[in-house]
């Protein structure tokens, strides 16, 4: 088979098994907030629901899904885990629009949580979430153990030393002056992007393993993988930053290097970056291989960083 059509059955596989998981993910969140009691505010529960049910790429927990499916167990097992990543991220775009932090008023081409309700409600709907996501994971896994390891993987990623660490070095990072970013540039954007974007990434996809109850080694395969396409991921979206549209992407375009951000093609060029991110997807799927054909989806949303444009 010619490539060119080799990678188009490849595309229209992926996308298919993607659409089918985001209907399933998109059906268990919307049960999880239809689940909340009347003690939980109305206007609340709809601030939580117009985010998380917003149309985003759900890519988080289809990386958990493919992640068990790839060490043999059934999509089921991982739902709980997949819906808590989702939860997590969509609490960290909340919170990442508001006026303190990234200031934003579009968000999957829709006005943001703090444009549509307020700031106060907003605040709390992000808070929500975050206590949701664990409240799931404990609440709707059948082995102790796995939910135990489970929520404290997703609490090391997103806490202090993930993803809030990350934030936190990245708002600083725009305060510091030309001459010190300069020098500090290279290991600042390394050590940001690691823990912003990359650390949920590699945990959504851990803990699709963890819920599959793999082995010590297979989750070391599966972070290594998680790590390499969640570098690949943060490239990809500093170069559509720069090369696409609001239209495109549901958000705001061109806002990194007004305000001074570190992007990977700010420091290498557009060039040196995409060689830079598909290198990183080729490493990711060569982890992988092991898993012999259980893990072919992984490997096709691993090819799909790279091509995305949105
Ligand atoms: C506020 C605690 C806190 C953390 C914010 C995730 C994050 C940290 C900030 C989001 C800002 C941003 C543009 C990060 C870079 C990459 C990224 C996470 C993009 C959004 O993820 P997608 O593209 O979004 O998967 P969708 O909408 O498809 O889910």
């Amino acid at each position: 088979m010619p490539i060119s059509n080799e990678k188009t059955t490849e595309t229209f596989a992926l996308q298919s098994r993607w659409k089918e998981l985001t209907v399933e993910v998109n059906s268990y969140l919307e049960d999880c907030i239809d689940s909340l009691t009347e003690s939980c505010p109305r206007i609340l529960r709809e601030a939580m629901r117009y985010s998380l049910l917003s149309p985003g790429k759900r890519l988080r927990p289809i990386l958990c899904l493919l992640g068990a499916e790839a060490l043999g167990a059934c999509v089921s097992d991982a739902m709980a885990n997949a819906a808590a990543v989702e939860m997590i991220h969509s609490y960290s775009l909340i919170h990442d629009d508001l006026p303190a932090m990234d200031d934003d008023d579009l968000r999957r081409g829709r006005p943001t949580c703090h444009i549509q309700f307020d700031e106060a409600t907003a605040i709390l709907a992000g808070d929500g979430l975050q206590a949701l996501a664990f409240e799931t994971i404990l609440t709707k896994t059948s082995v102790p153990e796995v939910a135990v390891q489970s929520c404290l993987l997703l609490a090391k990623a997103a806490g202090p030393e993930g993803m809030v660490g990350g934030q936190c070095d990245d708002l600083l990072a725009e305060k510091l002056g030309e001459a010190e970013k300069q020098v500090r540039a290279v290991d600042m954007l390394h050590a940001i992007h690691a823990r912003k974007t990359g650390a949920m990434i590699r945990a959504s996809v851990v803990l699709g393993g963890l819920a599959a109850r793999g082995t010590t080694a297979e989750l070391e395969k599966l972070a290594i993988y998680g790590d390499c396409i969640g570098i690949a991921f943060q490239i990809v979206d500093d170069l559509l930053d720069v090369e696409s549209t609001s239209e495109n992407t549901g958000k705001r375009t061109g806002k990194d290097s007004e305000r001074g951000k570190l992007t990977f093609p700010g420091i290498y060029g557009v060039q040196a970056s995409r060689d830079r991110a598909e290198k990183l997807v080729e490493q990711a799927i060569a982890t992988i291989d092991s898993f012999g054909s259980a893990a072919t989806p992984l490997k096709q949303l691993a090819r799909y960083i790279t091509d995305r444009s949105h």
